[in-house]
């Protein structure tokens, strides 16, 4: 079948089912919860729900440790309501994307069963053991993403095993050629379901070194080092992803998107290019990473003052690279990252203005945009008091390292889970006012948000200015005019750590935008070849027009505005 490219003029909206709506009041949000908010994300006007896992799991990691890739999480509901989800997105114009956690499964997938009963299991090999070095020790010295070592060892067989991740997370072995196999049929029976697509987790972590050799010691202090050198974009990532494609993805009409760390926008270009590439876009970090200490996964923890003229040089290459070769993915939330608006905007005094603002920013540049729920009201950062109200493993297994082994300071640690943790965005959707923010009438899994009664839908609906209508007028935005889908890209003011504009050029259309990044007024000339002769306003953060002549421009705090010229 020939790919009709529709994901190129689709916005997405991701769903972690978990925090999206609990339709039985058990305090976990589940899928009948998702049918009954289909019509408001209609509403907003998005094409595509990308669904977080919502398979059978133990739950260590919030449904990306996967016991049966077959079957739905008990919470959630089952097979039969999921069907009823399909079929009722797709009679409203919804398609479905769905995630594919390969790299790893639970240790209580069957296969993992099975492996650790001796070495000689037929699924032994599905998963990736090694004995002792010879020290008695852990095979190598990788750090695994959750803090530790990356191996884990299985007394009764006396090796061990490989989890990138948490320990309940063993690292499928994909030099088995059965291990792919079993993978293609699995996706193949939820495409022949209906699904549109796929989501696919850490996917190009699933080829690794051969001989799994240690990572260059980076942090003398620590016992364990960043390997990501020998696990990421691994030598044989690309042949494994060829395979998928000829026996898989070739044969349906989907959307796939690579959640892809560590790539550069040379290896983007080459994974989503439309000819010799294997994915429809990909997930790149180098944007999320910004505001990180460099030398992997824990860096996010370390405070790090950037500019905005290194996250300028890092879209504007992802922008231009791909032109024309390649596909972006659009990103600044989602279920693993805190929220935008209190990273990156401002979450008091001006909430409405910088998400707004960042909306624009990143809806006018070219790729498929991604709204993570909750994004579109402006939901803020959450700062818990006590590291007992968090429930990420990430989180938890970070306080258990640093705090108690290795004695940091607890209010330092936690001051770093309020800026960076994964349950920012994890706390429940806010619909509403009522107890609970209206997620859920029981007690939900993670606490609410305290602000939800300044900050819901319901409010969002009523308010003509808020953000959830800015949202729905920049994804209408994009249906009616092609330079937004099709424009190149090229920066304005360079140079500038205040502002941020761009102007996009399609077949004698003009777009600029321009995006005020701090919660100062401010004024800037035109430089000489930005020309308004007969533009308008497409859109605008603030109620009046915005103060600007042949001559330049004064930006209020967070200002954003998009002039068209046609
Ligand atoms: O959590 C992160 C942000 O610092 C990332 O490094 C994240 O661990 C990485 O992007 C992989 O994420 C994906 O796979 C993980 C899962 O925990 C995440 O939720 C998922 O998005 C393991 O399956
Ligand atoms: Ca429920």
């Amino acid at each position: 079948e020939q790919s009709t490219q529709w994901w190129k003029n689709s916005v997405v909206y991701q769903i972690y089912p978990r925090s999206f709506n609990d339709s039985n009041g058990d305090g976990i949000g589940d899928l009948e919860g998702i049918i009954e908010k289909l019509d408001y994300l209609v509403e907003l006007g998005i094409d595509v729900i990308w669904l977080s896992p919502i398979y059978k799991s133990p739950n260590d990691d919030n449904g990306y440790d996967i016991s049966d890739y077959q079957d739905i999480m008990t919470e959630f509901g089952d097979l039969e309501t999921w069907d009823r989800l399909i079929t009722t997105m797709h009679e409203k114009g919804l398609k479905l994307v769905m995630d594919l956690v390969v790299n790893h499964t639970s240790d209580e997938h069957p296969w993992f069963q099975e492996a650790k009963k001796s070495k000689d299991n037929p699924y032994r090999d599905f998963y990736i053991w090694r004995p002792p070095n010879e020290e008695g020790k852990e095979p190598n010295n990788w750090l695994s993403f959750f803090s530790g070592s990356a191996w884990e060892y299985h007394e009764p067989t006396g090796e061990y095993y490989l989890h990138l991740f948490t320990k309940k997370q063993p690292d499928l072995n994909w030099e088995n050629p059965d291990v792919r196999q079993k993978v293609y049929e699995m996706m193949r029976w939820w495409l022949d379901r209906g699904v549109d697509g796929f989501r696919m987790d850490v996917i190009n972590l699933i080829s690794k070194v051969e001989g799994l050799p240690d990572a260059p010691v980076t942090k003398p202090e620590d016992e364990f080092q960043w390997g990501s050198d020998y696990f990421a974009n691994g030598p044989r990532f690309m042949e494994f992803m060829q395979e998928m494609k000829e026996e898989v993805l070739d044969h349906y009409d989907i959307l796939t998107v690579g959640e892809t760390g560590f790539v550069t926008p040379e290896e983007g270009k080459q994974f989503t290019n439309e000819d010799s590439g294997v994915l429809s876009m990909l997930f790149q970090f180098q944007h999320m990473d910004v505001d990180a200490q460099p030398g992997g996964q824990m860096g996010k923890w370390e405070e790090k003052d950037w500019k905005l003229t290194e996250l300028k040089e890092i879209m504007s290459k992802w922008q231009v690279e791909l032109f024309n070769k390649g596909w972006n993915s659009l990103y600044l939330e989602n279920h693993d990252q805190p929220r935008s608006v209190s990273r990156f905007g401002d979450d008091g005094e001006y909430h409405a203005e910088s998400a707004k603002m960042l909306a624009t920013w990143l809806h006018m540049m070219q790729g498929t945009p991604y709204v993570y729920q909750g994004q579109e009201i402006g939901m803020t950062n959450v700062h818990f008091p006590s590291i007992d109200d968090y429930e990420d493993v990430e989180i938890r297994n970070l306080w258990q390292d640093m705090v108690v082994e290795k004695g940091h300071d607890p209010d330092k640690i936690l001051k770093a889970i309020h800026e960076k943790g994964r349950d920012n965005a994890r706390t429940p959707m806010q619909w509403d006012s009522s107890e609970n923010a209206g997620f859920t009438s029981g007690t939900p899994w993670l606490k609410v948000n305290p602000n939800y009664d300044q900050i819901n839908v319901e409010k969002e609906r009523e308010n003509s200015d808020s953000i959830f209508h800015y949202y729905k007028k920049l994804i209408a935005l994009r249906k009616e005019h092609e330079v937004i889908v099709n424009g190149d890209h090229s920066l304005i003011w360079q140079e500038d750590e205040e502002v941020y504009a761009y102007k996009r050029e399609h077949e004698g259309e003009t777009l600029v935008v321009v995006t005020n990044w701090t919660g100062e007024t401010i004024e800037r000339p035109w430089p000489e070849d930005v020309s308004f002769d007969g533009a308008s306003v497409m859109i605008h953060n603030y109620s009046g027009a915005p103060d600007a002549s042949k001559e330049g421009i004064t930006l209020r705090p967070y200002e954003a505005v998009v002039y068209h010229q046609k």
